[in-house]
């Protein structure tokens, strides 16, 4: 919620990272890779912590925490708007100062305050640790040297991971199961989207009449209760149309080819407690 994702997008210069304003959007590990020309940063965008009511969101926490673990940095992305430190900005300042690791807190969505409150806050978390840099921005209008001089400045030598051309670990499949999902956070209220997760069945490149190249993508929604499926679709299935269109749209965008996609809805009553289901969203440490 604090906009890590909408970072980690705009210091990448891609989208690989779905948004939303709503809590609990992004599920995984996303990996994001910066080419400089003396520096190759890799960074690890994580779900947000919260408080874990299912097995999925365990997952989640879990999978924000250990990926902390073997960073050489953390960057710790906190609301402009907090008047204090939160019960879970808390619980990750005390993880950060437990391991002692090298942290740069970034102060995000500073179009939202006054610049008094940016002090205060400033103030308010520099006694608790002592940050490598403490960084205010807008993630949705950033320069993005800012942060990348600053976060080269703490990096120790070490191997070239990726080459040149690699920018993100995402592909086509996570990213369109990403997109549609995202499409229904925006489009639906809040129970139905959380509920839900997607899977491609089929991705197949073709050409069109005009001899141009088509992704046909064929993808499920799945969600926890019928009741939840006729939301979905809505009436005369008009809100999976618009899901689909938006999801195309922005498809076309990101792949920069164009889209064919077809969408089913089906109940999975509750998969977010289903180790076959959620085993998806664990990463390997
Ligand atoms: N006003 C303002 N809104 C922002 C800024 N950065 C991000 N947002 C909004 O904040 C909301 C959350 O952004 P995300 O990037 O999805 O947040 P996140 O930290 O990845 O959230 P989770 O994945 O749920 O943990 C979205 O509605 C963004 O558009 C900013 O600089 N200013
Ligand atoms: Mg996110």
């Amino acid at each position: 919620m604090s906009g890590k994702s909408t970072l980690l997008n705009a210091l990448i210069g891609e989208k690989i990272a779905i948004i939303a304003n709503k809590p609990q959007t992004t599920r995984t590990q996303i990996k994001g890779i910066v080419n400089r020309e003396k520096s190759q940063i890799i960074f690890l965008d994580t779900p947000g912590i919260h408080k874990p009511k299912t097995k999925l969101s365990n997952i989640m926490v879990q999978t924000a925490f250990s990926s902390a673990k073997d960073v050489d940095l953390i960057l710790f992305v906190i609301e402009a708007t907090s008047k204090d430190i939160g019960p879970g900005d808390r619980l990750i300042l005390d993880k950060i100062k437990e391991s002692k690791k090298k942290t740069i807190l970034i102060i995000n969505k500073i179009d939202l305050i006054k610049k008094e409150e940016l002090l205060k806050l400033i103030q308010l978390y520099s006694k608790e640790y002592n940050f490598e840099a403490v960084i205010p921005i807008s993630a949705t209008n950033l320069d993005k040297n800012i942060v990348l001089d600053e976060i080269e400045k703490t990096l120790d030598y070490g191997p070239k991971y990726y080459d040149d051309e690699t920018y993100t670990d995402q592909t086509i499949k996570m990213i369109v199961e990403e997109t549609i999902r995202e499409k229904t956070l925006k489009l639906l209220n809040d129970e139905v989207p959380h509920g839900i997760y997607v899977e491609v069945e089929k991705i197949k490149k073709s050409k069109t009449m005009q001899n141009e190249s088509i992704f046909n993508i064929e993808a499920t929604i799945y969600c926890q209760r019928e009741s939840h499926k006729g939301i979905i679709i809505g009436k005369n299935g008009s809100k999976l149309k618009q899901i689909g269109t938006y999801a195309r749209e922005d498809l076309e965008k990101t792949l920069g080819e164009k889209v064919n996609l077809k969408t089913w809805v089906k109940v999975n009553k509750d998969w977010q407690d289903k180790d076959s289901i959620v085993k998806k969203f664990k990463i390997d440490n």
